[in-house]
This record gives structure tokens, C-alpha cells and sequence, in this order.
């Protein structure tokens, strides 16, 4: 189910499960900023997602509360795990949903990260 983006940080979502290490995920990258994990359930041949530590909900929320190290330091991670991963070329796609119209359903943000074929002209 879609969330609602504008909700309080829920400490119990899954991705703050993985981050504090109390569900396991096949971590490929982290730093001080983020983590990035393989997507449970695949769209591409490579599906990642990276979360920032901090707590949270949404683009939109870290947008206005995160500060400029860790909104800085996000976007290099996001950048590092991609060129990590080999995909600066031939190229790769970055997602995120955001709130109910988006199709958010963790409420944790993460940019979806997707490559390893020629992807289309959209991604779900
Ligand atoms: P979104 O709709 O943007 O909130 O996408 C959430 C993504 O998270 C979705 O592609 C599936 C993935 N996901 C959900 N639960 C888990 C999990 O427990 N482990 C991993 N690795 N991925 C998960």
C-alpha cells in the first residue's frame, strides 16, 4: 500500500529495520551518508536502492529537514554506487516515489537505482 508521505518517521518501517542491522539485506555499498541494498523484488537486471542513515520519510521531508552534509553527502553515495556497480556507462536510471501518488510504500526515502540493460523509455 502506497504511504502518505507527510506521516512522522515510523522507527519500525523496514528500511530503518535494515539500517540498525535487525533484518538482513545484501548491503553493496556504504559510507557515513548511506546505504545501498539489492532491491527484494528485481525490475532490471540491476536494482538498487539506496537510503540515507538519517530518518527520513520522503524526499520531500529530507529535503526540507536534512542538512546540506547530509543531503550532500547522499547524493555522492548515490553517484559512488553506481560507478561501483560499473554503470556510469553505458548508462543507468535513478527513481524515487514519492507519498501515495507516487507509489511510495517504504516510508523511509530511497532513490531506486536500475540498470544493466537498455531499460526503456519508463520504469514503473
Ligand atoms: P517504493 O515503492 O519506492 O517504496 O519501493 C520499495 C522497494 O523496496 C520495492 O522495490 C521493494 C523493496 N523492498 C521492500 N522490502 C524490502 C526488503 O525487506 N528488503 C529489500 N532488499 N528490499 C525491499
Amino acid at each position: 500500500m502506497p504511504i502518505d508521505a507527510t506521516l512522522p518517521y515510523d522507527e519500525q518501517n523496514i528500511f530503518a529495520k535494515i539500517l540498525r542491522g535487525d533484518i538482513p539485506a545484501t548491503r553493496v555499498y556504504e559510507d557515513e551518508w548511506a546505504i545501498a541494498i539489492r532491491d527484494i523484488a528485481p525490475q532490471a537486471p540491476t536494482h538498487i536502492l539506496v537510503i540515507p542513515r538519517g530518518a527520513y520519510v520522503s524526499w520531500d521531508d529530507f529535503s526540507t529537514r536534512g542538512s546540506e552534509a547530509e543531503i550532500a553527502g547522499f547524493v555522492r553515495a548515490v553517484g559512488a554506487v553506481a560507478r561501483a556497480e560499473g554503470l556510469v556507462e553505458p548508462g543507468y536510471r535513478l527513481l524515487a516515489n514519492i507519498g501515495a501518488h507516487g507509489g511510495q510504500e517504504v516510508p523511509h526515502l530511497h532513490v531506486h537505482l536500475f540498470g544493466g540493460a537498455p531499460l526503456g523509455p519508463m520504469l514503473a
